[in-house]
């Protein structure tokens, strides 16, 4: 489990994922994840298409506050909104362990050279 502010929990399930997926075909469902939560129009995530697709992710009980939690600890760049690199970047820091094991993806990669 990993927490976002006081009181956003997110169930860890990355690691699951990566460990069936492998890492190309986990970060193509970070991507979808991302074009399921993103306004159509504007190819962002903002607190709009977030509160209205988070139904989708199971996230239906994500409340007015918490989404802004959750949009302001992802937004880097200070627009309100979440990119997709924004986005998958703070699905990596809510995941302590997927943090480790991109570290592994890492050293794995570096060693190949
Ligand atoms: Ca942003």
């Amino acid at each position: 489990m990993a927490t976002l502010g006081r009181d956003v929990v997110f169930e860890d399930f990355f690691p699951s994922m990566v460990e069936k997926l492998g890492a190309e075909g986990f970060l193509k469902e970070l991507s979808n994840g991302f074009r399921m939560l993103m306004d159509e129009e504007r190819e962002v995530i903002t607190f709009e298409s977030l509160k209205k697709n988070s139904v989708l992710l199971g996230l239906k009980d994500m409340r007015d506050d918490e989404v802004m939690c959750m949009l302001r600890e992802g937004d880097f760049d200070g627009d309100g909104c979440l990119n997709e690199m924004e986005f998958c970047v703070l699905m990596f820091r809510l995941s302590p362990d997927l943090m480790d094991i991109s570290r592994i993806w890492l050293e794995e990669t570096l060693a190949k050279l």
